[in-house]
């Protein structure tokens, strides 16, 4: 059987990373690791091929070699999927579609052959066993959530490693919280299960030994959720490091109750952590009561984020307006939050409601439910009828996005970020990526320093770097293009 593994494209958002990518020479911040996983898991003697259709096209001639194909996504990537599945058919092939798109959408994907719903741990031998007989069922469904250590080795050789900035393990799928927007409870439970430290070792082994050096992103829904467990982990993340010359960095996301455990962020920094991404969602209390999200009431959270930052760890962070409790005044003090909490990539969002999820429930009780999302809350068609005026929230919206995204007050919340973490985090060792480098280094100044209207600003903090935080001064250059690509996009949206 020959498979082709095909990971549809994604909009043009904030996620892309797109503008930033280019410096890099990238064309993906991240692979698609679903879709490793799965191909891991099939019979030895099938063939596969894996395009990403985010790293480059599809082609006729790709499914042309096809006996099936096999595609995952999220609801961000529902259109491309479409496409995907109708030249399949077109082509005569049979087609598998799994992933959180088709777990969680209310509407079933009619024109897909197979459908397989949730974890695929359990169920896809079932469905090989099928295709091979030539009985393939129409929806395979996970009967449980499985555990963790069924998980293989993902096929990292099968990614063209060289088009991505990282590479993406999971250690823990699940998250014990239960806030009220949240899909993850829905999809992977509030059991947090993880993987062994054996399993995940191995699996650094080989990541590791496919060349990969740098930046890992730990993919979990929450990498403390299961806090027993990882503090157990991280001794031995941190000895596997310093045993290998420390050859990978890691970003991972993580609740905001990480900055409680001084310990844990202790190990982090010692394993090599350097990045977190924390949903932090809004400073108002009356909102984050509204969405269940006691863990972020319990200390203060601008003291939260400066103790993580006082780790070597960038903090990265999620926001969201649009709560039934947000008062007049949020977008200011949303604005004035993200300054003082020195987190240069803060990414925005309207509250939506996805499926399945218990604001989606509540809404629909409330009668104001308007349409199924599209998944990108950037974008501003709101799919519910929200308490604030619509426009006002929209136009509010907007007006944090310019702010936070102004080229001074970016550059200004950068430095002060540097400031906080370049005292005291690991360094990697970064191995041969120097010369890559160089060549970023070289588009970024030609851009940000030469033709860009903003370039006054760009010597300004590239000087402020180099006086204050020369070892940190990779890490400056990458916040830059990070500003640059939501910048950019920020001008799209807010024209
Ligand atoms: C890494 C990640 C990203 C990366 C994407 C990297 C990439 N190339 O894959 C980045 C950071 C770019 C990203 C962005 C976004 N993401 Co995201 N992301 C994740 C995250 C944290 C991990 C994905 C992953 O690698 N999982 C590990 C693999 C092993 O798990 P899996 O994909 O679920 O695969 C298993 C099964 O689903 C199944 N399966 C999967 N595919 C297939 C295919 C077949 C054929 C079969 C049989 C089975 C199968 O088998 C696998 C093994 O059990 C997930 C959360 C999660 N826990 O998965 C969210 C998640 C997928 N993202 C989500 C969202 C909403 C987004 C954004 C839209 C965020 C936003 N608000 O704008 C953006 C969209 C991107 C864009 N440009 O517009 C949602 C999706 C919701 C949905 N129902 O579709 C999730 C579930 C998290 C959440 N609730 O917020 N994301
Ligand atoms: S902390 Fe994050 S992953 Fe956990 S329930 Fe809340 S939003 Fe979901």
């Amino acid at each position: 059987m020959k498979v082709l593994l095909v990971y549809p494209e994604f909009p043009e958002t904030y996620w892309s990373f797109k503008h930033a990518l280019t410096f890099e020479g990238k064309r993906s911040a991240f692979p698609p690791l679903g879709l490793l996983t799965i191909s891991a898991m099939l019979p030895e003697s099938w063939e596969r091929r894996l395009v990403d259709m985010n790293v480059r096209s599809l082609k006729q001639k790709d499914i042309e070699w096809a006996d099936v194909v096999f595609a995952s996504a999220m609801i961000v990537q529902k259109k491309s999927l479409e496409s995907v599945i109708k030249m399949s058919k077109a082509l005569g092939k049979r087609t598998v579609v799994g992933g959180p798109f088709v777990t969680t959408t209310l509407e079933k994907l009619a024109d897909a052959d197979h459908v397989v719903m949730g974890e695929a741990e359990e169920t896809l031998a079932g469905l090989i066993q099928d295709l091979e007989r030539g009985e393939a069922k129409p929806v395979y469904e996970a009967p449980e959530r499985p555990s963790m250590s069924l998980t293989p080795i993902p096929d990292f050789k099968l990614a063209d490693m060289r088009r991505y900035s990282a590479m993406s393990v999971q250690y823990s799928r699940g998250c014990p919280f239960n806030c009220e927007f949240c899909d993850i409870i829905e999809i992977y439970g509030r059991v947090p299960r993880t993987k062994s430290n054996e399993q995940m070792l191995l699996e650094l082994d080989a990541l590791r030994e496919s060349g990969w050096r740098g930046t890992v992103f730990i993919v979990d829904d929450n990498f403390i959720g299961n806090k027993k467990n990882v503090k157990k982990f991280l001794p031995h993340l941190a000895e596997w490091q310093e045993r290998h010359g420390r050859p990978f960095t890691f970003i991972t996301e993580a609740s905001v109750n990480l900055a409680e455990d001084e310990q844990l962020l202790d190990w982090m920094r010692q394993a090599g952590f350097n990045r977190a991404f924390l949903g932090i969602e809004t400073p108002v209390e009356e909102s984050l009561k509204e969405a269940q999200k006691g863990q972020n009431l319990r200390h203060d959270l601008l003291e939260s984020v400066k103790t993580i930052q006082s780790y070597g760890i960038e903090v990265m962070a999620g926001f969201i307006v649009g709560f039934d409790h947000d008062p007049d005044d949020i977008f200011d003090r949303m604005i004035k939050f993200i300054k003082d909490s020195a987190i240069p990539l803060a990414m925005v969002g309207l509250l939506t409601a996805l499926p399945n999820t218990q604001l989606w429930r509540r809404l629909g009780r409330e009668g104001r439910l308007l349409r199924e999302s599209g998944g990108n809350n950037t974008h501003s068609d709101l799919n519910f009828v929200t308490i604030m005026d619509s426009t006002r929230l929209v136009e509010g919206y907007k007006s944090i996005l310019r702010s936070i995204y102004d080229t001074r007050e970016y550059y200004d919340r950068a430095l002060e970020c540097l400031r906080r973490v370049s005292q005291t985090g690991m360094k990697s060792q970064r191995g041969n990526t120097f010369i890559r480098d160089l060549s970023a280094l070289t588009r970024i100044t030609l851009k940000l320093g030469v033709r860009d209207h903003d370039r006054w600003e760009f010597w300004r903090y590239f000087t402020q770097t180099l006086a204050h935080h020369r070892g940190a001064f990779a890490d400056s250059m990458r916040l830059a293009a990070m500003g640059y690509h939501f910048r950019k996009l920020t001008e799209a949206y807010c024209e």
